[in-house]
């Protein structure tokens, strides 16, 4: 049953605003319905004092004086808690490690000639090969790629050592901080089975050492998940330069066949691209102006981030992209991809199709991905949806009118190029004398996802709005990016909500490459793509001689739904960064978890602050949650004997 609700509640997006309405008429629910169906949650979930671990169980700790102190094994709540947490850090990090290993594998088939992708990011590739120490003499583009995608599958069989990608990426100060702490992963699969080890019933039950646990599985997100897939998929399809594209649910387009993408995964995405371009005529023989395809979630990401495709929305409203009843097909592959989409669906004329043999939707259809069958797939994909266009009913078709101009394709390397016509000998040099003199006060990474419940896209805009003022500059990734996007923040434009100082070194920076002035929010990436925020880290700690822990900077996921935006927070606060989350992670149920994580130095336990340099921040308040942000860069600002 679809209860009543206030649109302007859900969301800040009118295009939202306007389709959540038309479902509404239509006798349509979606996710925003079913998150107030599932109020009040439950509280021993929130708290995460709930055990399935076994049959004894399941178990729940009560918070009164009455009820079970203990679990039926006579597990305590810290335990209980520390078990769920390192569990979902590996439902976090492990689509990422598998995200990694499918790029490195299509590398080496597409090395071997059996997968058809071109390589053409050569330059990341002589990069990644010179680090690995490979020797490059005489050797053709297709037989390096083929030894790095070896050398990243092979990793996958490391019993000692350390995983290569975190010998690649990491600073040295914050790899003696885990080794002191013997927390450094040797292979990724390895340290998935160990955790779930760790949690299974009857084994550890430290909670210490299971945090210390949870910090080794953050360290396989980081490496083995967001830099592999990154660095990888950096190699098949470049790195990403400045682009220009469109944001919004007016970006579908009514006289055009309409594919949406959806998911994470590069090669299933960029074969839809690819594919929609070469039978772009077909589509015109059917009457319609040519094939559109446009992005949601990561899968926007990448495509924006490499080929300026424009962006519908952002997680919590995929399903009303289909309500416009202007998509002909959804491609979906993996991650954040809602199983009600294909009841909203049924209702149009939209194909729902699934693309991962081991990733497929009830109900929907079902064109399998491989490396070597990737152009089968691309092609049989958009005769789907050239076939569907002919049955879109005119009577359903509404698309929120409007879009908004976003700049995105901030990897580094485009950072540093951007950079370099204000220093070409050293080009990071005006960014740190921004930083060094307050012009930057600091550097705020958003990141993560939009949450039915929470108001879509208000934490995210409000939270960089309330940090742009105070002359910190935000970096962004994910559906938050997406946010930031909707409401004019990776535009030039955008500037206007900057404090006097930061809008100075953004035209500035802008002018030199022959813009009115850079975004305020820079537009990074994919959520694998956090990598880069973290090399962007590395490199100004190395620059100016400093440890990461040392930066002003810090992270923040408002709006989190994933656990995979716990894992990368997680990823972040080993490295010594704060991370604030808008919503609570399940560990209220014990003290002893609780103040592990968001403790300051010094109180009574050990806490990451402590043994890392950052804490995670829980705070529902953008507002709020913007200024325990200031004034943690304020304290790192000072540290460096730097004025605020
Ligand atoms: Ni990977 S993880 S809702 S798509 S950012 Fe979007 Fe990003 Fe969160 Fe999912
Ligand atoms: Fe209960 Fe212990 Fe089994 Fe968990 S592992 S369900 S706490 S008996």
């Amino acid at each position: 049953m679809i209860k009543t609700f206030l649109a302007t509640d859900l969301t800040i997006d009118t295009g939202v605003q306007e389709l959540l309405l038309k479902a509404n008429s239509e006798g349509i629910e979606t996710a925003f319905d079913r998150a107030k169906q599932q109020e009040p949650h439950c509280k021993f979930g929130l708290a995460g004092v709930c055990c399935r671990r076994c049959m004894m169980g399941p178990c729940r700790i009560s918070f009164g004086e009455k009820g079970a102190k203990r679990g039926g094994c006579g597990a305590t709540a810290d335990q209980i808690v520390a078990r769920n947490l390192l569990t979902l850090i590996v439902d976090g990090a492990t689509p990422h490690v598998e995200h990694a290993r499918e790029v490195a594998h299509t590398l080496l088939e597409a090395a071997e000639g059996i997968a058809p992708y071109e390589i053409k990011g050569k330059d990341k590739l002589w990069k990644i090969a010179l680090d690995l120490g490979l020797t490059l003499e005489g050797k053709s583009t297709n037989e390096v790629a083929k030894e790095v995608a070896l050398i990243a599958l092979q990793d996958f069989q490391k019993q000692t050592g350390v995983a290569t990608w975190l010998s690649l990426h990491a600073h040295a100060k914050s790899v003696e901080t885990w080794e002191k702490l013997n927390i450094l992963p040797r292979n990724a699969h390895l340290e998935i089975a160990n955790a779930i080890n760790k949690a299974a019933m009857g084994c550890d039950s430290d909670p210490l050492n299971l945090l210390l646990g949870v910090m080794t599985m953050a360290l396989v997100e980081g490496y083995d998940g967001l830099h592999l897939s990154t660095d990888l998929s950096d190699v098949l399809f470049g790195t990403p330069k400045l682009v220009k594209a469109q944001y919004n649910m007016g970006v579908i387009k009514a006289d055009y066949v309409n594919i949406a993408v959806h998911g994470h995964i590069p090669m299933v995405s960029e074969k839809v691209v690819e594919w929609s371009r070469k039978l772009n005529g077909e589509a015109k023989a059917l009457g319609a102006q040519g094939i559109n395809v446009i992005g949601i979630c990561c899968s926007a990401n990448e495509l924006l981030m490499r080929q300026g495709v424009s962006v519908a929305t952002n997680f919590a409203s995929q399903e009303l992209a289909i309500v416009t009843g202007a998509l002909e097909a959804m491609v979906v592959d993996a991650q954040c991809i809602m199983p009600g989409l294909q009841k909203v669906a049924e209702c149009y004329h939209t194909e729902l199709i699934s693309t991962l043999p081991n990733i497929k939707i009830e109900g929907s259809s079902h064109v399998e991905f491989s490396p070597a069958k990737a152009d089968q797939m691309g092609e049989e994909i958009v005769r789907k949806a050239l076939a569907r266009y002919t049955e879109r009913d005119m009577v359903k078709l509404q698309i929120p009118k409007g879009t908004v101009e976003a700049y995105a394709g901030f990897s580094v390397e485009q950072i540093v190029e951007v950079l370099s016509k204000i220093n070409q000998e050293d080009p990071l040099q005006p960014f740190i004398q921004a930083l060094t003199d307050g012009d930057i006060l600091g550097v705020v990474a958003i990141v993560g996802c939009t949450n039915p419940r929470v108001k879509q896209d208000w934490a995210n805009t409000e939270l960089a709005k309330e940090l742009l003022k105070h002359n910190v500059l935000i970096v962004a990734t994910g559906c938050s990016a997406h946010s930031l996007g909707k409401f004019g923040l990776l535009s030039p434009e955008g500037i206007e909500y900057c404090g006097p100082k930061l809008a100075n070194v953004l035209k500035t920076m802008g002018e030199a490459n022959g813009l009115t002035s850079l975004p305020p929010a820079w537009h990074m990436g994919s959520c694998v793509d956090n990598s880069r925020i973290d090399d962007l880290l590395v490199a100004l700690a190395n620059r100016v001689g400093v440890g990461v822990r040392d930066l002003p900077v810090a992270g923040s996921s408002p709006e989190p739904q994933s656990p995979k935006a716990l894992s990368i927070g997680t990823f972040f606060i080993a490295q010594g960064v704060d991370v604030h989350i808008g919503l609570n992670a399940p560990i209220s149920g014990s003290p002893f978890v609780e103040n592990a994580l968001t403790g300051d130095k010094g109180d009574f336990a050990v806490t990451t602050d402590e043994l890392f340099g950052g804490k995670l921040i829980y705070e529902e308040d953008p507002i709020k949650a913007a200024h325990v942000l200031l004034q943690r860069i304020i304290k790192k600002r000072t540290a460096l004997g730097l004025q605020s």
